[in-house]
């Protein structure tokens, strides 16, 4: 059987303030690398990476987006199935946390499908010059039911669990969703009955907006 069908493709978009990091996250999430002059264009690119864990069949479709005012429009207009929003901001700088938490806000008061959030506050291997604490990012994240995590693309540090903690709250949505019955977290991964509903559901279908242009 062709594994690959039966993987799903999730939409993630990365959002938060132009320097935060947002391109340096999904570099080092996908290629492994940072960029040292990430380049600051207008728009919006995307970079596919199949989750290593045979068992969640789940491929990202990462979206990076720059000048994000434009996009606002494409998020809320729905053309695109949004899985998932990971809304950065830098822990050095309180302005770049105070606008994650509004396109939280925004993000929630949006119609439609589900789409699952994730907070990022970015940059924690500067130790210095810090001015939004763990504790209460932490906290604002538990109360608006959002996933949580610090971290460092320079120095690698939760860029992996910032995406898988996303793609399994994802998947477990999606195939809930679709059977109609909650499954648990933790069953997640070592459930036959979830795998076999994996494989009744085939691809998910990738859709794509024409501006959009693909990296690389
Ligand atoms: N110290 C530190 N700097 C970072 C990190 N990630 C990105 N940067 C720097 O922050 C600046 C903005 O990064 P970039 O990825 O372009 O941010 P974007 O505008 O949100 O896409 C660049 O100078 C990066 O080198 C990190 O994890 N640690
Ligand atoms: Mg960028």
């Amino acid at each position: 059987m062709d594994l690959l069908a039966e993987t799903s493709v999730y939409n993630v978009i990365i959002l938060g303030n132009s320097k935060v990091g947002k391109t340096s996250i999904m570099c080092r999430y996908v290629n492994n690398a940072v960029p040292e002059n990430p380049k600051t264009s207008e728009g919006v690119e995307f970079l596919i990476k199949t989750i290593p864990d045979p068992s969640l069949k789940v491929r990202l479709k990462i979206f990076d987006t720059a000048g994000h005012e434009r996009f606002k429009d494409i998020l809320l207009n729905n053309y695109t199935r949004v899985h998932g929003a990971l809304l950065v901001y830098d822990i050095h700088d309180r302005e770049s946390y105070d606008a994650a938490k509004e396109w939280a806000v925004k993000l929630k008061l949006r119609r439609g499908t589900w789409m699952v959030l994730g907070l990022v506050g970015h940059k924690v291997d500067v130790p210095r010059g810090r001015a939004v604490s763990t504790k209460e990012a932490e906290q604002y994240c538990k109360e608006n039911d959002l996933l949580f995590s610090e971290t460092s693309a320079k120095e690698d540090i939760n860029i992996n669990k910032c995406f898988l903690d996303m793609a399994i709250v994802i998947r477990i949505k999606d195939v809930s969703a679709q059977h109609g019955r909650p499954l648990s977290q933790s069953k997640f991964g070592k459930d036959v009955k979830l795998r076999r509903m994996d494989s009744d559901q085939g691809s998910c279908p990738q859709v794509f907006v024409e501006p959009w242009r693909k990296s690389h």
